[in-house]
């Protein structure tokens, strides 16, 4: 039997669209449905879901290192790294093997099991991804998972990635559809979702969340979930980020006048995510430097199973280690192992 063929870009199946289609896995209203239901019996169902699928108990944690840090051409409303708005971030270059090495010993020492990389491009260069390819090999000789995030990638980029050892990519659909466009100009939804494919394709895995307390409501929060359930299949890890509001992005300004997201609301969302999507690794992301012990703790009550773990995200802050294991030692949480 001939072994089948890669897609052509041309005939690739448009996924469906959750809002419209009743047929989806999780249609989109089914979703809504579920962040509508009273608090606790929410929990309670996410709760079931969470402990069939995973040890209730263990919690991923995941080191982010800034690789190449801002100056992005691209225009996305949230992001400190855009060339586009004054945040004080400075543009930098790539960084150079042996401090990433440094940093990946760093964070295997404090209890990482994953390293991700992130570079603020559109989209990598040739040379970008063989230059990443030895920072992924030196991930891989320390024993963590290696993940990478670096814009949109082809496919014979995620080849290379896929050659170099990389387990994870991390690009995130961010919004649900109808609301991207007024978060992102530069780039469209689609673009995404072709990324996407092409990592599919290769057979790395896939990490991609989103970014709730932009303004959106309850319905395009449901959107989200539901595009991110219905990727066939759904991402081995969905990083769920609360908007952290930089001071110079175009979205600070507009929220304004905007309460930040309830914390209960964002609870909600974690435990759509458990259930919609339940063997994947959940990841309370940004925005938890904000949140107290107590909004971690129903987060991981409501299925959140992995953390983003150092004192710093990208370009903004995150919680403490220590912190982290205080809270750990209290929930009676252990790390998870790979
Ligand atoms: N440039 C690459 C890209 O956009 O795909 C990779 C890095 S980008 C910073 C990775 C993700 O970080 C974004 O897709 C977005 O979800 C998240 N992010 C960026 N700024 C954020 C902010 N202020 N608050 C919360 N999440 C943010
Ligand atoms: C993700 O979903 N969140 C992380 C990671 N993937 C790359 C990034 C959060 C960035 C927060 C803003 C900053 O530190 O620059
Ligand atoms: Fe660039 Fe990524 Fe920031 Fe968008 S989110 S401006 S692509 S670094």
């Amino acid at each position: 039997m001939s072994q089948a063929q890669p897609i052509q870009w041309s005939q690739r199946p448009t996924p469906p669209v959750p809002a419209d289609d009743a047929t989806a896995r999780w249609p989109r209203a089914k979703v809504l449905a579920l962040l509508n239901l009273p608090f606790n019996d929410l929990l309670w169902q996410a709760q079931q879901v969470h402990r069939a699928n995973f040890d209730a108990n263990t919690i991923e944690r995941a080191t982010l290192l800034s690789i190449k840090t801002g100056g992005c051409p691209e225009d996305c409303g949230y992001c400190p790294q855009s060339a586009h708005y004054n945040t004080g971030v400075e543009a930098g270059k790539l960084m150079q093997v042996d401090a990433v090495r440094s940093a990946v010993v760093a964070a295997k020492q404090a209890g990482a099991t994953r390293f991700c990389m992130g570079a603020a491009w559109r989209s990598p260069k040739d040379r970008d991804i063989e230059q990443v390819s030895e920072l992924i090999r030196a991930v891989k000789d320390e024993g963590l998972e290696a993940c990478c995030t670096l814009g949109m990638l082809n496919k014979d980029q995620a080849v290379a990635l896929k050659a170099a050892g990389l387990d994870y990519y991390n690009h995130n659909l961010d919004t649900a559809p109808e609301t991207y466009g007024r978060i992102i100009g530069s780039r469209d939804y689609q673009d995404r979702l072709d990324t996407l494919d092409a990592i599919r394709g290769v057979g790395v895995k896939i990490c991609s969340g989103g970014i709730v307390g932009m303004g959106e409501s309850r319905d395009e929060r449901a959107g989200l979930v539901a595009q991110l359930a219905n990727l066939d299949p759904y991402p081995e890890s969905v990083p769920i980020n609360d908007l952290v509001r930089v001071e110079g992005t175009p979205l600070t300004d507009t929220l304004a006048e905007t309460p930040p997201l309830d914390p209960l609301e964002f609870v909600r969302v974690i435990a759509a995510a458990r259930i919609t999507m339940p063997t994947a690794r959940v990841r309370l992301s940004a925005g938890r430097q904000a949140m107290s012990e107590a909004v971690q703790a129903l987060c991981f009550l409501a299925g959140a199973n992995s953390i983003f773990y150092g004192e710093k995200l990208l370009t903004t802050g995150n919680a403490d280690v220590a912190a982290d294991e205080a809270l750990f030692d209290k929930l009676g949480l252990r790390g998870a192992v790979v």
